[in-house]
């Protein structure tokens, strides 16, 4: 039986590191709010018994070991999600995955389980990619999809070298994560408006959206604002905001599905007078079609040529990050709807709009996620919320699955 306040409770012990001062928290990836709250994790792990694994990438493994004579090689249930954030995050994206996982294994403990399988929770280092790209990198360096020399060598947006951030918060670490997989279930919050809007409590997701992000860069001439003509001037700024504008355009073009989001744009000399001589600006486009995203990119290639010669300036782009849509194992699926739906909760089966860990343990094992709902669909936001009644139905069902799994 999970315990809704003891999970409330280590919720909000973990939201309180990286708090901010007007509420939400920021733990970017390998910072020092980072590291105190993965020392937190690591020391919650151990009180619950569990066996803890760093690995170099920095990925936590904290494992309960399963019945006295189960052999050393038997796959693990593994439950997992994040604990770094967005700078500007809530206290349940990530989180809960991770910390509903740790209440499983005090309700396995309350209740002296004893599992055929071993069950490890798993925190994967860099799941936001909002400071080093691309997105879910621990689990995809675990999952083998980037080698962890290329991992090591990505500079973040502050410049900084991944391997030196890991280094410094002593989280390089020389333990691994179960070779064999038997299942993966991620809980996770929504994100999004729709199990609220449709009043219903469980989201029994079916796969993820394909997800790519594109680094722009446009390269002029910076020039004064007051004496240029416009026939004269090679505007970084021009093709930054024609490009913005055009994401719209790819949208509507490409029709439903189709989501496009520009995040971040840093203009130099970023001067009230001065041309812009350069544009950084990054381009998020996604879609559960794998054709139509590559359309959509094919279109914003397009577009940024266009926008470049229109502003008399040269563009270079880089791939931040490309994942396709992965759909989620069905038989994990239709567990995830029985057991809700043997708790007398409500369900709707649908994609995620977000990335997650599981689409990159999806590549190696079978993996589901479950979702609760979002308040209003806010998320990415310091007023995400999602209240303790519906993270503790997302955990019981969680609960019920991992009990049925690691003893099948
Ligand atoms: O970008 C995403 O979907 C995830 O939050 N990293
Ligand atoms: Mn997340
Ligand atoms: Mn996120
Ligand atoms: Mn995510």
């Amino acid at each position: 039986m999970i315990d809704a306040a003891r999970l409330q409770a280590r919720i909000e012990s973990l939201g309180a590191i990286g708090a901010l001062p007007g509420g939400g928290v920021c733990r970017l990836a390998l910072t020092p709010a980072d590291k105190a709250g993965r020392d937190w994790l690591i020391a919650q792990m151990e009180s619950l018994g569990l066996a803890v694994a760093i690995d170099p990438i920095g990925n936590i493994f904290g494992t309960r070991p399963a019945r006295p004579g189960t052999t050393a090689d038997a796959p693990h249930v593994m439950i997992g999600s994040h604990i770094d954030t967005v700078a500007t995050g809530g206290l349940y994206d990530g989180a809960l995955g991770v910390l509903a996982g740790l209440e499983v294994v005090a309700a396995l403990n309350d209740a002296g389980t004893e599992t055929d399988l071993p069950v490890t929770v798993a925190a994967f280092t860099n799941e936001e990619g909002a400071r080093f790209a691309p997105d879910m990198l621990g689990s995809l360096v675990f999952v083998g999809g980037l080698s962890l020399e290329e991992a090591l060598e990505i500079r973040g947006i502050d410049g900084t070298r991944l391997g030196d951030e890991l280094a410094a918060i002593g989280h390089a670490g020389t333990g691994a994560g179960p070779s064999a997989i038997a299942a993966y279930v991620e809980l996770h919050i929504e994100q999004g408006p729709i199990l609220e809007d449709e009043g219903l409590q469980i989201g029994v997701v079916e796969g993820v959206q394909g997800i790519s992000w594109t680094e722009v860069t446009f390269s002029g001439a910076s020039a004064h604002a007051g004496t240029t003509p416009l026939r004269l001037r090679a505007d970084a700024g021009l093709a930054a905001g024609r490009t913005a504008c055009g994401v719209r355009d790819i949208i509507t073009a490409i029709g439903p599905g189709q989501l496009g989001t520009v995040g971040a744009v840093t203009l130099s000399p970023n001067l009230v007078n001065v041309v812009a001589e350069r544009a950084v600006m990054t381009v998020d486009l996604r879609n559960p079609d794998d054709a139509a995203l590559i359309e959509a990119e094919a279109a914003l290639a397009t577009l940024i040529a266009a926008a470049a010669a229109e502003a008399n300036v040269t563009a270079t782009t880089r791939s931040l990050a490309r994942f396709d849509p992965v759909d989620f194992a069905p038989e994990l699926v239709d567990a995830v709807e029985a057991e809700a739906q043997a708790l007398g909760l409500t369900t709707r089966r649908m994609f995620s709009g977000a990335g997650h860990d599981a689409q990159m343990i999806a590549r190696i094992a079978p993996a589901t996620m479950i979702f609760v709902p979002s308040q209003k669909g806010i998320s990415h936001n310091i007023r995400e919320y999602t209240p303790p009644e519906d993270l503790a139905r997302g955990t019981a069902v969680l609960h019920a699955l991992i009990a049925r799994l690691s003893t099948p």
